[in-house]
């Protein structure tokens, strides 16, 4: 049993995910798993897609190299742009960034992606593919979509997830564990 929960936060590549996360596990204490991290630290990988600049995530082992550092014992800030690998019985809420893609188009054009990528992502941004995803993956309830245009959007989500943390504990407190 969980004492601490786990968070996915997931979304588009440039919607908030990492500062999301950062932020969080300031606050609360929660581990930020970077997903990305984890993918090139432990080689969670077929290799290098020179086209899109990143790697071929090997999710199999992905999955293995998180159940070895324990994520599902609770306390993690999953930090993707994916969320339908992990088991459901992992996650006790998935939040869904999302952002408008004029601002999208500007932060991933700072980085630098190449066209095609950043034209997919912004596809994939319009067409809620990360929201669906969730969706379809998780109990409705447990998915939650919040906007990250701004910084006052970020501090608020902030709040929004850190009283849900808190929430969520005094709940598990008062069922004894359960
Ligand atoms: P992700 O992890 O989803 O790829 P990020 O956290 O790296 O995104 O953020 C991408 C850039 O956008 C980075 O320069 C910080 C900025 N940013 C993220 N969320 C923001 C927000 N709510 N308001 C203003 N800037 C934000």
């Amino acid at each position: 049993m969980r004492t601490d929960p786990n968070i996915i936060v997931t979304g588009t590549p440039g919607v908030g995910k990492t500062t999301h996360a950062e932020v969080l596990a300031e606050r609360t204490g929660l581990r930020h798993v970077s997903v990305n991290q984890v993918v090139k630290d432990r080689e969670c990988h077929e290799g290098w897609d020179d086209e899109y600049k990143s790697w071929v995530v090997d999710e199999d082992k992905l999955l293995d190299a998180l159940e070895e550092d324990n994520v599902k014992a609770g306390g993690c800030i999953i930090d993707w742009h994916g969320c339908e690998i992990f088991p459901e019985s992992w996650i006790d809420l998935v939040v869904v960034l999302r952002v408008d893609s004029s601002t999208l188009y500007d932060r991933l054009s700072s980085r630098k992606y190449p066209e095609v990528k950043l034209q997919e992502n912004i596809d994939s941004e319009i067409m809620e593919v990360l929201l669906q995803e969730a969706r379809d993956s998780y109990d409705e309830h447990i998915v939650v979509e919040l906007t990250s245009n701004s910084t006052d959007e970020m501090e608020s989500n902030v709040d929004r997830i850190e009283a849900w943390i808190r929430q969520w504990k005094q709940d598990r407190a008062a069922d004894g564990g359960q």
